[in-house]
């Protein structure tokens, strides 16, 4: 007899109508930016680098000169919830320390 016993009626197997991709599918990503502007000093721009997205002292820099000169620049790239998560924590400092920092979030 077969493993499935497909021979006997008193004996059925519970197989799915239709067929269903294995779910490993890759989360969609989302950006962080930071926003240029005229009156956050870059030191708070590189101490919102370095403790909230974890950045080295010499990753912070480069990305608070890239948004400086390009206008913004991207702080990481995370899941939706942890994106959501930086940008709230980033526009809470900037609004304790009353620096007009602006941090977006868009899909990657
Ligand atoms: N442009 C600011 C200044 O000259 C510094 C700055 C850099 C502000 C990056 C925001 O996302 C920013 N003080």
């Amino acid at each position: 007899m077969s493993p499935k016993q497909k021979e006997d009626p008193g004996i059925t197997t519970a197989e799915p109508k239709t067929k269903t991709k294995p779910k490993l599918e890759r989360p969609k990503l989302y950006k962080v930016l930071l926003h240029n502007d005229d009156y956050t000093p870059m030191e708070f721009v590189i101490v919102v680098l370095v403790n909230i997205f974890n950045k080295s002292e010499s990753d912070a820099t480069s990305i608070m000169l890239h948004a400086h000169t390009h206008g913004y620049a991207v702080a990481g790239v995370y899941t939706f919830e942890v994106a959501e998560t930086k940008v709230a924590e980033t526009l809470k400092l900037a609004e304790q320390a009353q620096f007009p920092l602006l941090s977006t979030m868009e899909p990657e």
